[in-house]
């Protein structure tokens, strides 16, 4: 009898992972939602632990705009939570597309879509502008020649004085 109830547990166990690995429970940007502010990361929350082997992180979390550009960073995993930074700067409707594993082995595929509707953003997002570059050579080169200028000219005006001055100067000759 007891050979039979650990048989009988054994096969109930064998038969239960199918059921048991991990299965999205939860994400944010949730599933098919809009949300008005500029996501800075999507995170997505499973019912159980994901698998990392070592360093190795076979879970991967992938975010693209409607034109199908990637604009998500490196997942990150902890516990049953997977995260990826992205970079979105306009509205419009994104696709989450993640594989994970479960801690049974089991990969796990799902996407899913939401949508970004920011009453700041501007029809066509302008580029982030770099700061003003800081003087370099050629910058300094440029001065450098102004400078030069400037001095000749200078040098120029006192030789010309110099020359008036011998000419038409207050000494008698
Ligand atoms: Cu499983």
């Amino acid at each position: 009898m007891k050979r039979f109830i650990s048989l009988t547990l054994l096969l109930v166990m064998w038969a239960l992972p199918s059921s048991a690995h991990s299965s999205l429970v939860s994400a944010v940007p949730s599933a098919e939602s809009t949300v008005m502010d500029f996501p800075m990361e999507v995170v997505l929350n499973f019912n159980e632990e994901l698998m990392i082997v070592g360093d190795a992180n076979p879970n991967k979390i992938e975010v693209f705009d409607s034109e199908g550009a990637l604009v998500s960073g490196a997942t990150v995993v902890k516990g049953a939570s997977a995260a990826a930074p992205v970079g979105i700067v306009g509205n419009g409707a994104f696709t989450v597309k993640y594989r994970v594993v479960s801690k049974d082995g089991h990969v796990v595929e799902g996407s899913y879509g939401f949508n970004v509707e920011s009453p700041i953003a501007i029809a066509t997002p302008m580029p982030i502008s770099a700061p003003e570059p800081a003087e370099d050579g050629a910058n300094l080169l440029v001065r450098l020649v102004e400078l030069l200028v400037i001095a000749g000219l200078g040098y120029v005006v006192f030789i010309s004085l110099r020359k008036a001055n011998s000419l038409f100067g207050s000494r008698p000759r």
